[in-house]
This record gives C-alpha cells, sequence and structure tokens, in this order.
C-alpha cells in the first residue's frame, strides 16, 4: 500500500479533527443505507457506494475555497456530501422523487448543484477527465485563482483521453488537480491485470506535470498533499496530480459478485487501514475526545441520515409530464 504518512507531529487541532470525523462518518452512514434502501427495491438502477475511500474527498474539501470546482466519476455520493450538497436531496434523487438533486430524472450517478460548483456524476469512465480541464479553463479565462478538483479512478487513469488532457493541461497551465482514486480495482480487474506502470502519478512527468502518491486512508496526509497540490494551482503554475492509494469495501456497484478479490484482503484493509477509525485513535489517544462525546455526534448523523431517507421516502415521484421537460429534441 500507500507511501506518504501524516506528519508525526502534526498540529492538527481537536475541532479540525471533530470535523474530519464528522464528515466522513456522514458519508459512511450514508452510504451505508443507500445500501439498505437498494435491497429493499426503494433504488433502482446503479448505484455505486464510496464506503471505505472517505479520507480522500473529505480531506481534499478541507483545501477547498469558494469557487472551487468539483467533478467526478458515478462513485459521487461521497463528493457531493462532502461540498455540502444536503443529504435529503441527494437521498431523493437515488430513490427517483421529486425532491432530489435532479427532480428524480437523474438518480445515483447524474446530479449537479451549480451553488456548490458540484459538475457531476458521469457515467462514462474517463468522461469527466476533459470537462474537468475545461472548467479549469473556464477560471483561468476569468482571471481568477480557483481550482478544479478531478476526479477519476485507477481503470479510467488507462483511457487515452486522459493523456490527451493531461497534454493541454500543461500546454495552457490549467488549475487542475487530477485526484486519481486508486482504490486497486476496475470493476473485476485488479490494478496488477491493467498496467506495468509502477504509478499512475507517474505517467503525468511524461507531460511535465508533478505529481505523487498519498496514503487516502489518512485524511491528514491527503489534506497535507492537497494543499501542496492547491498551492501549486493557485500560483498559476498549471496542474498537478494526486495518486491517492484507497480502497472500496464494498463490491464496484450493488451487482457485484466480487469474485476477484479474497474476503481475507477486505477484511484486512478495514482492520489495519480504515480511515474513520483512525481519526478516531488519533483523538481518543491523545486525550482530545471521549468515547461519550464520539458516540453523540454518531447518534447525531445516524439522525441526519435517517431524516434523509424519510425525507426520500416522502417526496412523489416526478409527474408523467415530467418526461417532456429537460431534454434537447
Ligand atoms: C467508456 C466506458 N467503458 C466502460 C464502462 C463500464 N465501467 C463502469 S465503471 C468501470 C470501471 C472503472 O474503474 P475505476 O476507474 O478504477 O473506478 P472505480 O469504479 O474503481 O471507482 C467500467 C469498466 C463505462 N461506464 N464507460
Ligand atoms: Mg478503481
Amino acid at each position: 500500500m500507500a507511501t506518504k504518512k501524516a506528519p508525526e507531529k502534526s498540529n492538527v487541532s481537536k475541532e479540525e479533527l471533530l470535523k474530519f470525523y464528522r464528515e466522513m462518518l456522514l458519508i459512511r452512514r450514508f452510504e451505508e443505507k443507500a445500501g439498505q434502501l437498494y435491497g429493499m427495491g426503494l433504488i433502482g438502477g446503479f448505484c455505486h457506494l464510496y464506503i471505505g475511500q472517505e479520507a480522500v474527498v473529505v480531506g481534499l474539501e478541507a483545501c477547498t475555497k469558494e469557487g472551487d470546482k468539483r467533478i467526478t466519476s458515478y462513485r459521487d455520493h461521497g463528493h457531493m456530501l462532502a461540498c455540502g450538497m444536503d443529504a435529503n436531496g441527494v437521498m431523493a434523487e437515488l430513490t427517483g422523487r421529486e425532491g432530489g438533486y435532479s427532480r428524480g430524472k437523474g438518480g445515483s450517478m447524474h446530479m449537479f448543484s451549480r451553488e456548490k460548483h458540484f459538475y457531476g456524476g458521469h457515467g462514462i469512465v474517463g468522461a469527466q477527465v476533459p470537462l474537468g480541464a475545461g472548467l479549469a479553463f473556464a477560471d483561468k479565462y476569468k482571471g481568477n485563482d480557483n481550482v478544479t478538483f478531478t476526479y477519476f479512478g485507477d481503470g479510467a487513469a488507462n483511457q487515452g483521453q486522459v493523456y490527451e488532457t493531461y497534454n493541454m493541461a500543461e500546454l495552457w497551465a490549467l488549475p487542475v488537480i487530477f485526484v486519481i482514486e486508486n482504490n486497486h480495482y476496475a470493476m473485476g480487474t485488479s490494478q496488477a491485470r491493467s498496467t506495468k506502470s509502477e504509478t499512475l502519478f507517474g505517467r503525468g512527468l511524461a507531460y511535465g506535470i508533478p505529481g505523487e502518491q498519498v496514503d487516502g486512508m489518512d485524511v491528514l496526509a491527503v489534506k497535507e498533499a492537497g494543499e501542496k497540490a492547491v498551492a501549486h494551482c493557485r500560483a498559476g503554475k498549471g496542474p498537478y496530480i494526486l495518486e491517492m492509494m484507497t480502497y472500496r469495501y464494498r463490491g464496484h456497484s450493488m451487482s457485484d459478485p466480487a469474485k476477484y478479490r479474497t474476503r481475507e484482503e477486505v477484511e484486512k484493509m478495514k482492520s489495519e487501514k480504515d480511515a474513520i477509525e483512525h481519526v478516531r485513535d488519533l483523538l481518543l489517544n491523545a486525550g482530545l475526545s471521549s468515547d461519550e462525546e464520539l458516540k453523540a455526534i454518531d447518534k447525531s448523523i445516524k439522525e441526519v441520515v435517517n431524516a434523509s431517507a424519510e425525507f426520500a421516502k416522502a417526496s412523489p415521484e416526478p409527474a408523467l409530464s415530467e418526461l417532456w421537460t429537460d431534454i434537447y429534441a
């Protein structure tokens, strides 16, 4: 696994650790609830859970400022919650209800928020990568110092359009951070079976783009690397690549038989590397928090998530007349 560790004597505050704990736990509990609703038949179609990878978005969101943009793949619920989109609106969209972000017509992979600068949710592997560079181009053109976080997977990293984008992004010094969420699998295909490259970030060097591999299970390491990347982009030095070494605990999607990896492998990651447990340990071992305080947070998160499920169930399905709106022809 990964390389870069958080500094031993990190001067992270109690407040910041609690914030990380809360945000990662919200994603985990939300995704668990989505999995339950899927099992009950309340969510249909594709649904890709983010459980295990929470530290990546939460650590990077801590490096953002107003106006920064984000775009990602179909594994997108965590990104939406981390940038502050409303759990009710996300859950209602998952269940295809009117109260959802796309008024029930987009589903799991197709949500957007202009207010939070979240540009989707894309079902075509790798398609968001050139779009992310385009968003960064817009900021450069306008002359502000905003940054675009363009997330994609280890599988998507083998797509040709990624490298056309790298070339143009470096040539035009676009303020885009390419975040490779390397969870080691593209559906059932392991990274070892799909490439001989030792690292994925290293491919950027051919285009002149700096980058690094980061322990994506350690929210502090993620934030530290994110700050470096953001500073590079805001200073007008062009793109940066962060290869986040992470792991998904659940199947690729809800319909994954998971025959390509062992139970032991998954259990080992959960017991030794879990991002939420890591922050919990930091808080408790340093005497910064107590079991009671963390339990109270767990309880409040559960309430938010349960309320989102209730909101979703109570929201009506879109009217039939909606079939003819929001379409091109
Ligand atoms: C162009 C295209 N090819 C194939 C698919 C089917 N598909 C969906 S997800 C996926 C694997 C992508 O893996 P990765 O980029 O590692 O992301 P992860 O699912 O691990 O987050 C594939 C092949 C697709 N959606 N689009
Ligand atoms: Mg992957």
